[in-house]
């Protein structure tokens, strides 16, 4: 995947060379290319921010700078949509970033500031985006929660380990709970079942753990409906035991 990164602030994209979506950036399964609006501009002290119209507090993005660096990320991609990160966007789910991972390339613009102006909204944004209900002081932050979570599946990005169809939180359900040695820590056993040895009864015990979890934390994302015969049935023994 081609993407393009319309952004004040480049270097925060380092962030993206470790672990899995380092290694994709090295095997160029996702390439990085970037414009930066300060680079475009036609003012002689290069400036890329001005005073809002109507007045009040913060500084509002030029058009000129923005437009001349979204005109040569669409010369070198072509047919990629542009995405503004923005906090009045649509907020991201799993499966529009399911979706977006399927485009050959993607144009995203960062806003610093109050954000840019609206008219060029209008002219050149296909899509705006939210990563959630909060506020940041940049759009930059949301690119690489997007860019991160696009990468993991792009295929070949992740190993067997931990495949995007192992991956628990598809989001439509919270994980399993994981341990890992010693056996027992500040007198807290590791559940008996996961060294039992009998890799049915574990795949049901993790199951059942993942309904349970999404049942007590996160109940919106449980429709009873689409539940298998043996899910509900686990999810009933999880429910049940807790009363107890
Ligand atoms: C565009 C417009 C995304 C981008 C305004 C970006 C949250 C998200 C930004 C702003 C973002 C998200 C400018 C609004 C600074 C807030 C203090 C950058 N914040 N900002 N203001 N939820 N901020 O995806």
């Amino acid at each position: 995947m081609q993407i393009g990164i319309i952004s004040l602030f480049p270097e925060i994209f380092s962030a993206l060379d470790y672990g899995v979506i380092g290694r994709a950036i090295d095997e160029q399964k996702v390439v990085l290319h970037y414009f930066n609006p300060r680079d475009y501009s036609t003012d002689k002290h290069q400036r890329v921010d001005d005073r809002p119209y109507g007045g009040g507090a913060g500084m509002v993005m030029q058009v000129q700078p923005i437009q001349a660096a979204i005109t040569c990320a669409k010369a070198c991609l072509p047919t990629a949509p542009v995405i503004y990160l923005t906090p009045q966007g649509r907020v991201l789910q799993q499966d529009t970033v399911q979706l977006l991972s399927k485009q050959p390339s993607l144009i995203f613009l960062n806003g610093r500031y109050e954000g840019v102006d609206e008219r060029l909204i209008a002219a050149e944004v296909d899509v705006e985006c939210s990563i959630g209900d909060y506020v940041l002081s940049g759009g930059e932050f949301a690119n690489l929660v997007l860019i991160d979570a696009i990468t993991r599946c792009l295929p070949g990005v992740l190993g067997h380990a931990d495949s995007a169809v192992n991956d628990s939180f598809t989001g439509d359900r919270l994980d399993y709970p994981h341990y890992t040695r010693p056996a027992i820590i500040n007198g807290m056993p590791v559940p008996a079942v996961l060294t039992s040895g009998d890799h049915q009864a574990i795949a049901r015990w993790r199951l059942k753990q993942a309904l349970g979890r999404t049942w007590q934390r996160r109940p919106e994302l449980l429709s009873k409906q689409s539940l298998s015969f043996e899910e509900r049935l686990l999810l009933d023994e999880f429910i049940d035991e807790c009363e107890e």
